[in-house]
Formats: structure tokens, sequence, C-alpha cells
């Protein structure tokens, strides 16, 4: 699809001149263009068309992401030297005043200041980096932890949530849209059999063991942004900030940190978590949201990769079964690969289990 991306830059109130807009990322949801700016010393853009067939409440999104980046350009605003432009996102609002425009073609398009001199990482190779990612999120977390006016809205209802994940996911395998299920056998058969231990979490917020936060909920590496010497730098892709509990944040950073391949390797035997990285990412977490949780929330940890890769595993799955009709794919076979190499990961964190508990233990 060709969008007139400069007609679009127009119904906003940015600094500089449209210049070129080109895709930009590998994001799975919305379409996401870098717009580079004429003049030197103006920030350059990211234009975004968003994705409302999966967030079907647009001024809802928005409205949560307003109050987060106030909120976190407060913060930052009172640290001294802290670069608000860099270390959160900042939204550009549309002529009309609002945070984000409707084209003639009724498509949804918002608009952020590009951060300059950032790196991005699909893969991690270094501890180091591992370990800025952990304190990225700790610290996010344990900045929302106090912001004013009342819960957000729920933009995906129910998105981390494996019970209801499960139910779409029988509710599809008895479908069967797209003729698919036949070939599925061994796939539905290991994701189905785990069912039952990852509803931990879930059973333990119903008891009142683990406390509803402010959490990110899309913590993949590439949404965390590092400066020009790998140090920490900014939490991006905020859609799904929402309450939420601290192990979907934890689990889904582990399920990209220290995954030793793509997250859509087709070779299976690439597919390994490294469990040095995963000390590296715990410790930086805990540093910076240690003390904020509680004794469950950090016994229950070492557990939380395990359910994250199982659920977007899920959700894959779910995916190939119904058509691919969520998450973007690059070819047919694209989610079934993603599904498998899923798999795969969480059979080599349960290898691990005893000694990811081991390494928690000792980090607190
Ligand atoms: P999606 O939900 O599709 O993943 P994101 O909001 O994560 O969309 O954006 C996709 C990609 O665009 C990110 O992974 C990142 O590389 C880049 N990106 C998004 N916002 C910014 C920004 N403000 N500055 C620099 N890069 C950004
Ligand atoms: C999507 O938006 P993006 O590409 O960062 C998805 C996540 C999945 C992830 C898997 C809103 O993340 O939940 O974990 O793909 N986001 C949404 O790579 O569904
Ligand atoms: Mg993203």
């Amino acid at each position: 699809m060709n969008y007139d991306l400069k007609e679009i830059f127009g119904l906003f109130t940015p600094e500089g001149t449209f210049l070129t807009g080109e895709p930009y990322g590998s994001g799975h949801i919305h379409d996401t263009f870098l717009v580079k700016t004429s003049e030197g010393d103006k920030d350059d853009y990211i234009l975004q068309r968003l994705n409302n067939k999966i967030f079907k409440n647009i001024p809802e999104l928005q409205q949560n992401i307003e109050r987060v980046t106030v909120h976190l350009n407060h913060k930052l605003s009172n640290i001294p030297g802290s670069d608000t432009k860099r270390e959160c996102l900042t939204l550009i609002s549309a002529k009309d005043g609002k945070s984000w425009i409707v084209d003639k073609d009724g498509n949804y398009w918002r608009m952020y200041i590009f951060i300059s001199n950032h790196r991005s990482y699909n893969i991690v190779d270094s501890t180091d980096k591992a370990f800025e990612g952990g304190k990225a999120i700790g610290r996010f977390q344990a900045m929302l932890a106090d912001m004013p006016g009342g819960p957000l809205h729920e933009t995906i209802p129910m998105f981390h949530n494996i019970e209801n994940r499960l139910a779409i996911l029988n509710q599809k395998i008895t479908e069967n849209p797209a003729g698919r299920v036949a070939d599925l056998t061994h796939e539905i058969k290991e994701y189905l059999g785990r069912g039952e231990e990852m509803k931990t979490i879930l059973k333990l917020g119903r008891a009142g063991k683990i406390p509803s936060r402010i959490t990110h909920n899309d913590t993949k590496f590439n949404n965390i942004l590092l400066d020009e010497n790998d140090k920490a730098l900014c939490v991006i892709d905020l859609d799904t900030v929402m309450p939420g509990y601290v192990h979907y944040d934890f689990g889904d950073a582990i399920r990209t940190v220290t995954n030793t391949a793509a997250e859509d390797e087709k070779d299976l035997s690439k597919v390994e978590m490294n469990i040095d990285l995963f000390e590296s990412y715990a410790r930086g977490y805990l540093s910076e949201a240690g003390k904020t949780l509680n004794e469950t929330e950090i016994e229950y940890l070492a557990f939380a990769p395990k359910l994250i890769t199982y659920t977007i595993g899920v959700r894959f799955l779910t995916d190939f079964i119904d058509g691919d009709n969520y998450f973007k794919i690059h070819h047919p076979m694209h989610n079934l690969q993603r599904t498998r190499a899923q798999l795969k990961l969480v059979m080599s964190m349960e290898m691990q289990y005893e000694n990811m508990k081991k390494i928690i233990k000792k980090l607190v």
C-alpha cells in the first residue's frame, strides 16, 4: 500500500520540513515509517499507521499513551542531565490538537519524535546488553508505579490471559477455517498438553498473592532501545501498557533476550535459552525493581519466561490455524515457523528451570 506520507505529515505540527519517508523497523503490528526532515538541526519523526483491527478503540489507546508519556516525561525532567526527547517517547499533536489523525481513506495515524542515535537488537549477543535491558524495564515499571489518574484502558482485553488464549485456540481448532489443522497434530498436542501448568500466574492473581500493576506487556527486546554505547535508553511501543502482572514483562523480555536464535528461526537446533543472558537480565531488572516486588512475585519470576514464550507460541499457532489474520507474515509458513521456534524455546527453558530458580534466589 502506498501512502502520501508528506500529506499525512502535514496534518501534524512537527518543527521540520518533510524530506523523505521510508518503512522502518520490524514490528509485527503497525505500519511504521521514518520521516526525515530537511533541516539538519530539527528532529526526524516516526509516523505510524495504526492497526485498528487489533486496537479497536484508537482514542482510548492514544489517551493511555498520552498519560504514560506525560508522566514519564515529568519524572525524567526532574532527573538532572536527562534527555527527555531520547529517554521517553514524545507524541506530536495533530493540527486539531488530538494525538492522532484519520486520513481521507479512514486510516489512523500518529507521530512521535524519532529517537536519534539509538541501537535496536532482535538478538542479544552480550550479557551487558541483557543487563541494560533488565534495567530499562525495571526502571520503566518503577517510574509508572505512581502514575495518577486511575487505571489505564485495557487496549486489548485479556491480552496475556492464557485461559482466554487457550479458549480461542480450541475454538479455532474446531472451526479449522484455513484447513490446516490436520497437519498440526504434533504442535497442537505439545501446546495443549502444557495448558494446565500455564494457569499458575492467573491463579496466584485471583488468590490475591500477586498484585495487578502497570506493566508494558510487550517487552520484546526490540522495544527497548539502547544508546550509542549500548546503555539502556528508552522503552518504546506503549500500545499495551495497562494493568498486568510483572511476570508478563519479565517473561517476554527473557523470551527474546535469552534466545540464541531469532523468534522465527527455522533450524530448531539453534534455538536455546542462554542461561548467562537470563542471569544478566534478571540482575539488571532486580537492581531497579527488586525492592518493590513481594515474595510471591519474586518466587514466580523464573516461571514467567515459560508462560510468556508459551503464550506467544499459542498465539502464533492460533493465527496460523486462522489463516494469518493477526501478525504480519513474510512468507506462508511464517507463523508455523514462529510456533515451532517458541515451542523449542519453552522446552529449553523447561530443561534449565531449576537453574533459573536458583539464580533468582541468589540475586535477591
Ligand atoms: P509495532 O507495534 O508494530 O512493533 P513499534 O511501535 O514497536 O510498532 O514500532 C516499530 C519499530 O519502529 C520499533 O521496533 C522501532 O525500531 C521503531 N520505532 C518506533 N518508535 C520509534 C521512535 N520514537 N524512535 C525510533 N524508533 C522507533
Ligand atoms: C507483537 O508490536 P510488536 O511487534 O512489538 C505483539 C506482541 C507479541 C510480538 C511477538 C499488540 O509485538 O504481543 O509478543 O508481536 N503485539 C501485539 O513478536 O499483539
Ligand atoms: Mg514493537
